[in-house]
Parts: C-alpha cells; structure tokens; sequence
C-alpha cells in the first residue's frame, strides 16, 4: 500500500514551505508585545484568539478536534488499526514575554504541516497520528511550568494546587480558564489525566535554543535526554523605613537579602564543577519599590537545572541553607520558600531515537544525538507514554528573546524527519 513506498521514495515529501512561513508570522501577531517581540500568556485574548487560528489549521488539515478541560487541544487522523494506541506529536505556543515567534510554535505548526505532508505524498496511517497543542508549557502566569502537560502525565499534588492558584492580579486560574471557555462546571482537573498506553509514542519538534547544531552545521538534533528543571520562590521581610533617617546599623534591608541569595545561587551552582549545572534568579520584586524607602519585602523567583538531578538537589538544599543564613546574618525574615517544582530529568526511547535516525539518514540529513537543556512538554509526556525529541538549528542558539530565528529550510527538514518518523512509528 501507499503507506509501503513513503518509507522508500522519501522524494514524495515536501513541505510547503511558503504557507507554513505565513502561518508562522500570523499566529505572532497574536502578541501582547510590539512586533519583533511575542508576548503570549495563557487564557489572556491574545491566547484564545491564537487556538483558534490553530483549531483552523486543524480542521483545514482534517484532524477530528477535540479539547480537554484545561485547554489541552488534540487534532487526529484516523489510522485504519484505530483500536491500536496511536502516535502523538506536537509543543505548544505560548510565549513569555518579549520572546520570540519559534519556540514552541515550530512544534505546533510543523506538526499540522507534516500531517498535510504525509496526506500529500498518500501516506495512509496504520496506528492514529493525534496532533497536541499543549495549555502553558510556559510558567509565566501561574508559576508551574508545562501545565498542561503536567496535568495529562498525572499530577494529583497540581490538580490540588490549582484549585487555589492565583496569578499576580490575583486572578484564579478557574476564573481564567473559565474565561477562556475551559473548566466548565461538571469539569475536573483529573479528567485531563491520560491513560498509560494512550500512545505509543510522543515526539516533539522544537528548535534547539542553543548554539551546537548551528556552530557544528549540523541539521537535525536527536534529543536523548531532556535536562531535570527546579523552580523557587523566596520572600524576605524587614522593617524597612525612611532612606534617610534609618542609620544603617538599625537596618534589615529585605532587598540586600534578596541580592546576597541571588548571588548565593550563582556561588553554589559554579561549585559544583560541572558546566552543566545552571542557575537564574529571572525575577527579583522589592516592596514598595521606591527610591527613598528601605525595601521592607523582597521576593525572588529562582530556576535551577541539571542533567544530573542528584547534582541539581544538591544545589537546591544549599540554595535553602543559605536563604536561612541569609535572613539570621541580616535579621531579615525567610516569610518563604517554596519550591515550586523538583523534577526528574527523562530519557527519550532508543526506538524513536532509531526512527529519527533511520529518518534523517534516508533524507540525507546530518543528524546528532545531543540532550535537551530547555524543559519541553515533552519531559513530561516521557512519563506516560515512549518519547522523543527532533531539534532543529536557530540562529546563534537565541531564544526566549525577539532575534530567536530558525530558517524556512531548517524547518523544513525538521517537518520532514518528523513525517518519517510519525509514519515509521504508525507501522509498528
Ligand atoms: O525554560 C524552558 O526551558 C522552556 O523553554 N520553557
Ligand atoms: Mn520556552
Ligand atoms: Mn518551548
Ligand atoms: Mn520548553
């Protein structure tokens, strides 16, 4: 059947490179941020409008659309073995703020793309292929990254947090989703759980957001490990007071406690002697926030990571130990600290990663087995189903900031391994 000489005449695979270049400056017009930037949060307008320009090109694909409570949306072809688990792909497209228009949406876009690519060669799929754009990879508005996928890997501890979860405005994440149209009253959050052996396999595209493939000319990046992300949120107080009447050995300054920790992670993130031990302390608030008064609050959002998660533990618990000695040496109070996330890296599967492979190979592209040092949705898609990872080449390895840029020929390739492999993995 058709579905026999694909894997042979890979010739029958072409991309439309100019639709998909279109698609890729539209959806970043859906942006609270002026153009180079895309700023796109979760359940805000700019966010419900881009789903819908998604579902579209879900439909015009001829994906079956369905969406879960939190806004997880599944596009699926019908494989002709429906009874078989299928084979899922796809990332998501929301966008911190100021950042780029690739990260993520390649993953999404191509996804549709290589379904039109496979119908257009007369791919006929054995096992389904779903489509998945998942709610919030981003931990930008409530704070936990990779929502969506969390939830659909099984959280019990975030179906419980979320309950009462704020953003800065004090908006609750019900009232958001229910604004977006999600979480309507007879919904739970344990209903977006998946069942293990949904699929058979999960495999993401995403450009790399680092400089190897690019600096090495390399095409195609075969993810075998994605990297173990923690996230923590500190806050410190002090009496504060007037800037100039408070002599300082009468002060408790809650905003030095808050750089002292700052540098604190940078200190105990080099002593471990591993370059693969990263820190950033992204968000540092002072209260009230004025040149002239003593900040009484101090609150820091800290992310650390590693491929080595005992090495990545080992920094966090220092990270707590010097927070405390920090308040105690300042007579500052450590109001919190709260690790927010502690999670383990994953390990992609050696089949998928041998169908990405087989799939580069064949379309006589340089490939590299390289891990994954950004978090993706699919670090946790690893827990419930075998998962793998295609990177593409982006310019200077820029992300998560307006000059992020992977060509239409890069994104290409990708879409076309990433075809491969999905009708590869469809016949098993
Ligand atoms: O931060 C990350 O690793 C991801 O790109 N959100
Ligand atoms: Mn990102
Ligand atoms: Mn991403
Ligand atoms: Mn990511």
């Amino acid at each position: 059947p058709a579905s026999f000489d694909i894997l042979t005449s890979v010739s029958s695979l072409s991309v439309d490179d100019r639709s998909l270049q279109t698609q890729i400056d539209e959806l970043a017009l859906f942006s609270d941020a002026p153009a180079p930037s895309v700023t796109r949060v979760l359940y805000t307008d700019k966010d419900v409008s881009a789903r819908r320009y998604i579902k579209n090109l879900m439909k015009l694909a001829g994906l079956s659309i369905r969406e879960d409570a939190v806004g997880n949306i599944f596009g699926q072809w019908d494989g002709h073995e429906t009874q078989l688990a299928g084979v899922a792909t796809g990332s998501h497209i929301d966008a911190i703020p100021y950042s780029g228009k690739f990260d993520g949406v390649v993953g999404v876009l191509g996804a549709i793309e290589a379904i039109n690519v496979l119908k257009r060669s007369g791919f006929k799929p054995k096992r389904s292929l779903e489509v998945v754009m998942f709610t919030s990879e981003e931990p930008t508005r409530f704070g936990i990254s990779c929502l969506g996928s969390r939830l659909m890997a099984g959280s019990e501890a975030l179906e419980k947090a979320l309950q009462q979860t704020v953003d800065s405005q004090n908006v609750s994440f019900l009232d958001a989703s229910r604004s977006a149209g999600y979480m309507r009253d007879h919904d739970d959050l344990s209903s977006v759980r998946m069942k293990k052996g949904s699929y058979s396999a999960f495999v993401e595209l995403h450009i790399e957001q680092g400089p190897i493939l690019e600096a090495e000319g390399v095409s195609i990046g075969i993810v075998t490990a994605i990297a173990a992300p923690a996230s923590i949120k500190v806050d410190f107080e002090g009496n504060g007071g007037h800037a100039g009447a408070v002599l300082m050995p009468y002060r408790n300054d809650a905003g030095l406690a808050a750089a002292e920790l700052a540098l604190a992670v940078e200190e105990h993130v080099l002593e471990t002697g591993s370059i693969d031990t990263v820190g950033t302390v992204g968000v540092i608030d002072l209260h009230p926030r004025a040149i002239n008064s003593i900040p009484s609050k101090s609150h820091l959002e800290i992310d650390t990571r590693d491929i080595d998660e005992m090495r990545r533990n080992s920094v966090v618990e220092k990270i707590h130990q010097s927070a405390v000695a920090i308040a105690k040496k300042r007579s500052v109070i450590l109001s919190g600290f709260e690790i927010v996330n502690q999670d383990p890296p994953a390990l992609a599967d050696e089949t998928i990663i041998r169908a990405m492979e087989a799939a580069s190979q064949q379309l006589n592209l340089t490939h590299r087995l390289m891990i994954s040092r950004a978090y993706h949705d699919s670090l946790f898609m690893a827990r419930v189903s075998p998962m793998g990872m295609i990177f593409i080449p982006c310019y200077k390895g820029y992300s998560h900031k307006p000059e992020e840029y992977a060509s239409a020929e890069d994104i290409a390739n990708g879409i076309k391994v990433l075809a491969l492999t999905l009708a590869k993995l469809s016949l098993y």
